[in-house]
């Protein structure tokens, strides 16, 4: 009985817990899709102007990322922080490189745009709208171009990949920051267009037959 319960739990589907939006989850839904993992995408409803009741309702549910989502599901067990979460699912399923030293350089790419995001967020968070207005056209005219040249000078994988031979989640990770993060889809696109290798690696990761599908197959949401 005991075999049977242990096997029952390793069944348990996985879930993951996110708003009806990309946002934090996006990542961990193109690996789980292209995995071929029949995940159940759960998606608290969210409007335009950001309300959601439901969620409100549901919050003490997600004591694991401190009342927030993304929430993993697995055997039973609730998982929080969204990196923690595209982490794990990456290793679980292939994501992570081949060895030690590529899970840790994607890890580094993980992190390297997640330190150009900070550097945006602060630009967004400029509060008086004259100056928010410089520092943005300075942020795609200069700051952007200089950190990607900096991101394209670390990449060590060739031919579309950020590292090893394979789809990674580096590569999405970079793919899904360049093309979706920024609401000014074209300064982020001169910007990284400036790059070979970031070039290829966006469209490499754009042509995956897995990328792809789960593009074609999640619903359309406005972010
Ligand atoms: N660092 C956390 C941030 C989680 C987070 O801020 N989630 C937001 C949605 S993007 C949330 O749940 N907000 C609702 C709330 O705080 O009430 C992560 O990456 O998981």
């Amino acid at each position: 009985a005991d075999k049977h319960f242990q096997k029952q739990i390793q069944e348990m589907p996985i879930k993951l817990v996110y708003f009806n939006g990309r946002g934090l989850a996006e990542i961990t839904r193109y690996m789980l899709s292209i995995a071929g993992v029949d995940f159940e995408d759960y998606r608290y409803p969210i409007t335009a102007d950001f309300k959601r009741p439901e969620f409100d309702a549901a919050k003490s549910l997600y004591p694991e990322n401190m009342g927030r989502i993304p929430i993993l599901e697995v055997d039973g067990k609730k998982i929080g922080q969204s990196s923690t979460i595209a982490r794990y699912v990456a290793k679980k399923y292939g994501f992570a490189g081949s060895d030690e030293i590529e899970e840790a350089l994607n890890d580094m790419y993980f992190e390297h745009v997640r330190d150009i995001k900070d550097a945006y967020q602060k630009v967004r968070g400029i509060t008086n709208e004259a100056e928010k207005t410089a520092a943005m056209e300075k942020w795609f005219a200069t700051d952007l171009p200089e950190w990607l040249g900096k991101l394209e000078a670390s990449i060590v994988g060739t031919g579309g990949f950020a590292v090893g031979t394979k789809l990674s989640l580096a590569d999405i990770t970079i793919y899904y920051f360049l093309t979706t993060f920024f609401d000014n889809k074209e300064g982020a696109k001169k910007a990284y267009e400036a790059q070979p290798k970031l070039s290829a690696i966006v469209a490499a990761t754009a042509a995956h037959e897995g990328i792809k599908a789960w593009e074609a197959k999640r619903p359309v949401t406005p972010f």
